[in-house]
């Protein structure tokens, strides 16, 4: 698996990019073109491990589901896996025997960060000489060869970081592509979009998305901006051929050992190509060391994603969709090099995997409740077959959200009013049938909330009411086009005009009791009184100045039930809770203090935070709330002692 990979950045999928060994496994193997993801990186990797709906997983916690590597292990696989987690524990919690990599979502590519960890203990990342992309293959092949040594099959899952931001590339890789996107965006986004028809990934009367409002034309950039972002797409070019080189590296050792043709290989991306650009701009640099970091570009995400329309975290086609490759010359009946266009999404990768070994997903497992895989095995695709009907495909990310169901799609921007496209002939989402549809609009409304009410098990949060679209989407992370000056370029736009908020009038960074809650502050502690349902307090930080993530929550609790803790955070302005990204953390009953610690991995800052503790009716106390940094330097603490924050 890579990371933010757009549908067209590899070859095979239509991009000027060199990428020879992933087209090799293309055309000796087969490709999918409507294969999803959830556009966005956590949820896709609990999709993958699991076969269920991240949410019906239990989230980064993984406590309704077994992953792939428990599956596997029972099996008799050696499991072994490399990269990044950013789920919680550890991959060695989780099945995997042998794991090198960062638990974190995101690390500098030269210096790594604090959560690499080696077959479980912390793992010092080398000051010279370091690059993650390598790093992982370089363990890959160890665990590879100690696989072996065991006389065992094996289960590897590399979870490159590349193409994610930080952008940083090898110098020799950088070097290959520098010069080559002084055409800019229109120029590059136009010939994939002729190579992918041409190939065939794409129906030749494809008619492609056009440029959106929110991104210029390339031929009316000033020359500094054309200069920079040609820099950029650089340098993510140099980031993905340095990926296919790797796993050139990879299949050299397969085949070497003879077991090239025998192997399963599957090549996906998490999420479409980020749009969000959280970095000011560097003019006149080369991001070739630990020093000299680039951000994510909007117009070339645009372009990395083409023919689709959006980005990373929306449902809309280019935030989902991902080259898929499989190879296996052993075990595929597709004609070699066949391109199919059945959709499947990643919850299906673990009832194939499970279907092609022979193995048994378990239903029960010790102190996790299991829930039903989603997904649906793969195999009669590759034995040549037509997968005649499957349950619709759920997607929601946050406030994103939509379904595909047959040849139809229902899909909301950020939870804004509700859109419907006909794929089969319309899968860049150009002609909204919405009200000339409305008994299908109904319908599928209604199967996107049963399911994510039975199926994901969705707090009420994700049920919240669409609310009016005015004007065009826009989100406030993407780049500032309009800016005149370097430092500005990644301004954060205006918020978009937002409905008035029942809760406005708290106070900036205060703490409030949810609904039904009472909350009683003594000295350092919140006493807690819930009456109902949804109790708990939350935070709202947006008015305050505040180091990016990732964070640590962590306070003492007294709590007379036992259950299942769940913070929330946001990661934007725009987002309010309920909505935002969710972590469980576990609660036990007694009447001792306990510590909890919640980790927060995030990459950006977080705005608005909400902890529920209780399952009323019931009590609970906290005491020494605190936000701190990843190193566990306190930023705040409840209730807030300065009178100026209050
Ligand atoms: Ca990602």
């Amino acid at each position: 698996m890579v990371d933010d990979l757009g549908f067209s950045d590899i070859g095979c999928y239509g991009s000027e990019i060199e990428t020879p060994n992933l087209d090799a496994l293309a055309s000796g193997g087969m490709r999918f073109s409507q294969f999803y993801n959830t556009a966005k990186c956590h949820s896709s990797r609990v999709c993958l491990l699991t076969g269920q709906y991240c949410i019906a997983a239990g989230d980064a916690a993984l406590n309704h589901a077994v992953t792939s590597a428990e599956v596997l292990a029972h099996s008799g696989y050696s499991t072994l896996m490399t990269g990044k987690w950013h789920l919680q524990k550890q991959p060695t919690d989780f099945g995997f025997q042998k794991y090198f990599g960062h638990l974190s979502g995101a690390c500098n590519y030269f210096a790594g960060d604090n959560t690499f960890r080696l077959n479980g203990e912390p793992w010092q990342v080398p000051q010279e000489g370091f690059y993650t992309t390598t790093a992982n293959v370089d363990y890959g092949l160890k665990f590879l060869d100690e696989a072996r040594d065991r006389e065992q099959p094996w289960y590897l899952y590399v979870a490159f970081n590349a193409p994610h931001a930080p952008l940083h590339a090898l110098p020799e890789d950088y070097a290959k592509y520098k010069g080559k996107y002084d055409e800019g965006w229109d120029v590059i986004r136009d010939r994939r979009i002729a190579k992918q028809k041409q190939l065939g990934v794409l129906p030749e009367s494809l008619e492609p998305s056009p440029r959106p409002e929110h991104i210029p034309a390339w031929s009316e950039l000033e020359q500094w901006k054309r200069d920079y972002e040609a820099n950029r797409m650089t340098t993510l070019a140099a980031m993905i051929d340095r990926v296919d080189q790797e796993v050139g590296r990879l299949i050299a050792d397969l085949r070497k050992n003879d077991e090239l043709d025998n192997t399963f290989i599957l090549f996906v991306s998490d999420n479409g190509a980020c749009p969000y650009d959280r970095r000011p701009a560097l003019l006149d640099v080369e991001p070739t060391n630990a020093n000299t970091i680039l951000g994510d570009s909007t117009a070339w995400a645009w372009a990395r994603n083409s023919p689709f329309r959006y980005y990373k975290q929306n449902q809309f086609e280019g935030g989902i969709s991902t080259p898929a490759i499989v190879h296996w010359p052993a075990g595929l009946k597709q004609p070699v090099g066949a391109i199919v266009d059945q959709p499947a999404h990643l919850i299906d990768v673990l009832p194939t995997l499970a279907d092609i070994t022979d193995s048994e997903i378990p239903t029960s497992w010790q102190e996790r409740e299991l829930r039903p895989v989603s997904g649906i095995s793969l195999k009669p695709v590759f034995n040549g077959q037509q997968i005649k009907s499957r349950p619709p495909i759920h997607l929601l990310f946050a406030s994103d959200r939509g379904l595909r169901d047959g040849d139809w799609k229902l899909v909301s921007f950020q939870s804004e009013q509700w859109e419907l496209y006909n794929v089969a002939n319309d899968r860049c989402e150009l002609n909204n049938l919405a009200d000339s549809e409305p008994e299908r609009l109904a319908m599928m409304i209604a199967t996107w909330n049963e399911m994510a009410k039975n199926v994901l098990h969705a707090p009420a949060k994700a049920f919240a009411e669409p609310t009016e679209t005015s004007g065009p989407h826009l989100h406030r992370e993407w780049t500032f086009f309009d800016a005149t000056e370097p430092e500005y370029y990644m301004k954060k736009r205006a918020k978009p005009a937002a409905k008035p908020r029942a809760n406005t009038k708290t106070p900036l960074s205060k703490i409030r009791a949810r609904k039904n809650t009472q909350m009683e502050v003594v000295s350092n502690e919140l006493r807690l009184t819930f009456t109902g349902d949804d109790p708990g307090i939350a935070m709202d930080l947006r008015g305050l100045s505040l180091v990016d993530g990732p964070y640590r929550v962590a306070f003492q609790l007294k709590n007379d039930a036992k259950l299942t803790g769940e913070a929330f955070y946001t990661t934007d302005a725009k987002t309010n809770l309920p909505n935002g990204e969710r972590i469980a953390f576990d609660v036990q009953s007694g009447s001792d203090w306990q510590d909890i610690d919640i980790a927060i991995k995030t990459s950006t800052r977080i705005h608005q935070l909400r902890i529920d503790v209780g399952d009323g009716p019931g009590k609970a106390t906290i005491a020494n709330l605190q936000l701190q940094d990843a190193d566990g330097n306190t930023l705040l603490s409840w209730p807030i002692q300065d009178p100026k924050l209050n």
